[in-house]
């Protein structure tokens, strides 16, 4: 008579299958998971609701989430993750980079700003002057969703700026829609 299972479900007793290693090509991954972040941000009439992350490009590895007002005040998604990551480390976010890898790549669901309402400090310059401690810039790419629509500041020239300084800007398409919907929840129609 062959044994016969009686108890509770058997779990799996073998080796524990391997968790889906990160893969630092697959964009639109990395988006996904930045459009999750900017699902979080509270729903403001007066910006747009983004999230963002930072990546290390050599291993795939997210250093840091962020979505718009998740830190205290008025804050941007990339100024969030910056901040997280800086905190995290004992640094000013000024210093941030002091603690970056030399490979960090940003993902977020909108274009950068360059100009904030609010006279805040934009994104892109806050992404411009985090270098390593040997003064080299380890932000290298950003990766964008949408371009930022044209309601607050005009035309954006955060990505303008980015290359303008050296820093590759890309765009993943694919989620825009999604993308630009969960932006502008809570603007008036
Ligand atoms: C990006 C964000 C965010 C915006 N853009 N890339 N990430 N909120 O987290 C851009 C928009 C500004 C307005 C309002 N939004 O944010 O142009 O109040 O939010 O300084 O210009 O300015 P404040
Ligand atoms: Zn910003």
């Amino acid at each position: 008579m062959s044994e016969s299972w009686s108890g509770p479900v058997k779990m799996w007793d073998g080796p524990i299958p391997p968790a889906e290693k990160p893969d630092p090509n697959n964009h639109l991954q990395y988006m996904r998971l930045a459009l999750d972040q900017a699902q979080e941000s509270p729903p403001k009439p007066s910006n747009f609701r983004v999230g963002a992350l930072l990546v290390d490009a050599d291993t795939g590895a997210i250093l840091s989430r962020g979505y718009t007002l998740e830190c205290e005040g008025n804050t941007h998604a990339e100024q969030c993750c910056l901040l997280k990551y800086a905190k995290e480390h004992n640094l000013p976010e000024e210093r941030v980079g002091e603690a970056l890898p030399l490979n960090t790549v940003i993902y977020t669901t909108m274009e950068p700003c360059n100009l904030r309402l609010s006279g805040n400090l934009p994104c892109a310059d806050r992404i411009i002057r985090t270098t390593s401690l040997t003064g080299k810039r380890n932000i290298k790419k950003v990766y964008l969703g949408v371009k930022e629509p044209e309601k607050f500041v005009g035309e954006n020239q955060g990505r303008k700026k980015l290359e303008e300084y050296g820093i590759e800007c890309i765009h993943v398409p694919g989620l825009e829609e999604r993308i630009l919907s969960v932006a502008t929840a809570g603007h008036e129609q």
